[in-house]
């Protein structure tokens, strides 16, 4: 049995109640097998144990008191994956789904993104089992002092930098970062990004994740001289990510015929119009299922997925959560004419699906590259932080401009080095990723 083949059974076997953790080890590291052709000596070092095994994994209470005086209790983690390439970096997901497999997933996924951005910065990903929707402010700012009363001792700018993800927005970031200014007594703004701007954080940084997407799309688009002007697409999940995506997309003259939210689906063969995107954005409680009567045009399906409907599509953007695409969707998706897949979201296709798009010739995005620009902003706001200035929207957007180019340049420049398919990003981003980390680990004698 191959080296990649022992470990992943180990691992199938030590990790058995961890299914996406799986997931994401077995995507990843079959992947980069090539890696590990070129280099037997890592066998007798032990890298693929070495990524595997996160440095540290903190669990703890979070209780918080409810606004009819009831006390609850809900789990709390950190994960500090890797830190040869930097402090531990990435957000903290507010969701019932989140366990210690989805966050060993994100924090596995996230040091090789991070490696990709070029910016000093390792992998790590918190959150809790705690669901916000319904929470009043007040729950939810009781819930976050609570949460960093724990968190507080684990990280710091040169430790581990927290963030937002699913569940977490520049309010939470506000209330986390508050509770940590008044816990050390310190003013250590790069403790973790996403903030504000008016108190340290970055221009841009509640876009990047979406408008990199598309920067990175752009140069995959130009390379294969495909015109992104008039293209069908589909966008699903509208948090931050699939609407700063969805309008970057429009503003590039793409037409997006659907989008979705927890809410349901609309389907608009006008070409849905983004600008409803910044109504759900500033009215409380505006959906999906308002657009149909707001703009008097589109269909809305309640309570469905997108990827059940059958509609003609160039290029797909699944921008909400792990596994909304199964094999039976990627079928479906194929069959209805896509041809580009971009993953907003992280690991919004099942490896069945990701294996179908690249065996059925698709050009295929994964979202470690695809969706870096945010986490690459939040390293630029860090580096605001350091050096105590604040840089203009434009000069923050230049820059994630650039890295989302220099991502495309090391997959185009990985593909070359090894002879791959020039459709399959997935596996030149896994690869260079992979290398850049095993590259400083061994360096730095990591063991
Ligand atoms: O998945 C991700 O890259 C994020 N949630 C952003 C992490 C960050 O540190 O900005």
């Amino acid at each position: 049995m191959s080296y990649i083949d022992r470990v992943i059974e180990e691992y199938k076997v030590k990790d058995a109640d961890q299914p996406e953790f799986i997931q994401a080890v077995e995507e990843v590291i079959n992947s980069v097998s090539v890696i590990f052709d070129k280099h037997p000596e890592y066998e007798n070092m032990a890298i693929l144990e070495r990524l595997l095994e996160p440095e540290r994994i903190i669990k703890f209470k979070v209780p918080w008191v409810d606004d009819n005086g009831k006390i609850n209790v809900n789990r709390g983690y950190r994960i500090q994956y890797n830190s040869a390439l930097g402090p531990y970096k990435g957000g903290i997901r507010f969701h019932p789904s989140v366990s210690e497999s989805i966050l060993k997933f994100l924090g596995f996924e996230q040091t090789f993104k991070n490696a990709l951005t070029n910016l000093p910065m390792g992998g790590g990903k918190g959150g809790s089992d705690f669901n916000p929707m319904g929470k009043s402010d007040m729950e939810i700012m009781r819930f976050c002092q609570s949460f960093m009363t724990e968190l507080y001792r684990h990280i710091g700018e040169n430790v581990d930098v927290p963030a937002g993800d699913m569940g977490v927005g520049a309010r939470e970031v506000g209330y986390f970062y508050g509770q940590y200014r008044r816990l050390t007594g310190t003013s250590e703004r790069g403790v973790i990004t996403g903030k504000g701007v008016g108190y340290g954080g970055s221009l841009i940084r509640t876009e990047a994740t979406g408008y990199g997407i598309m920067y990175l799309t752009m140069e995959v688009l130009n390379k294969f001289n495909i015109d992104p002007k008039g293209k069908r697409i589909i966008v699903s999940g509208c948090g931050v990510v699939g609407t700063f995506a969805a309008k970057k997309a429009a503003e590039l003259g793409m037409k997006i015929v659907g989008i979705s939210d927890i809410t349901g689906y609309v389907l608009d063969e006008d070409g849905f119009d983004v600008t409803f995107l910044d109504d759900m954005r500033s009215i409380k409680g505006k959906t999906l299922g308002d657009y149909v009567k707001d703009r008097g045009k589109g269909k809305f399906y309640e309570n469905a997925s997108i990827y059940d409907h059958d509609v003609s599509v160039d290029m797909v953007f699944p921008c909400a959560t792990q596994n909304e695409i199964n094999l039976e969707r990627a079928k479906r998706l194929v069959k209805n004419g896509a041809y580009v897949m971009v993953e907003g979201a992280n690991m919004p296709n099942t490896n069945e699906a990701l294996s179908y798009f690249i065996e059925k010739d698709l050009i295929v995005v994964p979202g470690k590259a695809a969706n870096a620009g945010g986490v690459a902003t939040s390293g630029l706001e860090m580096t605001q932080n350091s050096i105590r200035l604040y840089w203009s929207k434009e000069k923050v957007d230049e820059k994630l401009q650039g890295i989302m180019k220099d991502i495309h340049n090391q997959c185009i420049a990985t593909m070359k080095e090894y002879n791959l398919d020039e459709k399959n990003y997935v596996s030149a981003a896994n690869i260079a990723g992979v290398q850049r980390v095993i590259d400083a680990m061994i360096a730095q004698g990591d063991y």
